[in-house]
């Protein structure tokens, strides 16, 4: 079964979290595009999602959820918000939420949980998970080591839940290509970052229309934290550091506050502007209607011809 079946949405595609750009404003927008637009809760406080959540739930009448961040401090609380809030479909990421599933399915919430291998999404079917989402190292922000293409078969060959792709997808026949895999639909997140709803500074949107298909690098590998970001000043002397020994801590100050400087100022030199591989394809600025169209559209128009040949 297509996840827009599974979920009662029009298109089988949700978005990606989008660490301090995934507004509820933004994920309304998504949603009200006929995807499943997520409030992205990595950089707010437990206030800050509360009060997203009510925007989102007073500016669209669709289905959206929440992406909670596992490595935010105050994750516990936003567990917690989610289901006082009546929120009803969750993403989670960075971590294994394992502890939190037992509240959220008593709550009823649809929970589909990140994965970067096998053995967790083996772990979240068993803890209760509706569905995974199998994100290859291909997408923007925290990251796994396997691609895409080798990750989601092996998902899906492994559990018995609904599999969501995720990473290198951006065009019809990479999703095309994701239900070739087995997968039951996508998220994406880099191919959302340029449309003309999306509240991310101009500047981080030009930086991904520029973008070609090499200019993404990933920093933090050292540290545990794989984070693939645009090359620019920030990730060339971060990674310089990180190979020079530079300490944890020392590269944590350093990237401190690094996303919301390209996000909020624009500042795409020294800040951290998250995108996936698939920014060397996006050449322009729609609406996320159109983007979201034009991608189901597209995966649609490649699977009639690979029938016909
Ligand atoms: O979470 C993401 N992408 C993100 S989060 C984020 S905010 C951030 N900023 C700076 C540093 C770190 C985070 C930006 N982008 N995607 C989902 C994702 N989850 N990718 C990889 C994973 C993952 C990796 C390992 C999930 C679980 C895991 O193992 C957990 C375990 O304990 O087994």
């Amino acid at each position: 079964m297509k996840l827009n079946e599974i979920l009662g949405i029009k298109y089988p595609l949700i978005q990606g979290g989008m660490a301090n750009i995934a507004t509820g404003e933004f994920a309304a927008a998504v949603s009200n595009a006929g995807g499943l637009g997520l409030i992205g809760a990595a950089g707010m406080t437990p206030e800050a999602l509360r009060e997203n959540i009510h925007i989102a739930k007073e500016k669209t009448g669709e289905k959206f959820g929440v992406n909670l961040m596992l490595m935010n401090p105050q994750v516990e609380e936003m567990a917690q918000i989610v289901v006082e809030e009546g929120i009803k479909y969750l993403t989670t990421g960075a971590g294994n939420p394992g502890k939190y599933m037992q509240k959220w399915k008593e709550a009823g919430i649809f929970v589909m949980p990140v994965v970067a291998s096998v053995a967790l999404a083996r772990l979240m079917e068993k803890a209760g998970a509706d569905a995974v989402i199998a994100e290859g190292t291909e997408s923007g922000g925290h990251i796994g080591e396997l691609t895409t293409m080798a990750l989601v078969p092996q998902v899906v060959d492994a559990v018995n839940i609904p599999v969501i792709a995720a990473g290198g997808i951006a065009d019809g026949r990479q999703l095309a290509a994701a239900y070739c895999l087995g997968a039951a639909g996508a998220q994406v997140g880099t191919c959302l970052l340029v449309s003309e709803e999306c509240p991310v500074h101009k500047a981080y949107k030009e930086a991904v229309v520029k973008a070609k298909d090499i200019d993404t690098i990933v920093t933090g590998r050292i540290a545990g934290t794989p984070v693939r970001i645009l090359k620019n000043k920030m990730a060339r002397e971060y990674v310089k550091k990180e190979k020079a020994g530079a300490d944890l801590m020392e590269l944590e100050q350093y990237t401190l506050g690094s996303l919301r400087r390209a996000v909020v100022q624009g500042d795409v030199q020294t800040g951290s502007v998250m995108a996936g591989q698939v920014a060397g394809q996006l050449t322009e600025i729609r609406s996320v209607a159109q983007i979201l169209e034009k991608l189901h559209n597209g995966s649609l128009e490649v699977m009639k011809k690979l029938g016909e040949d």
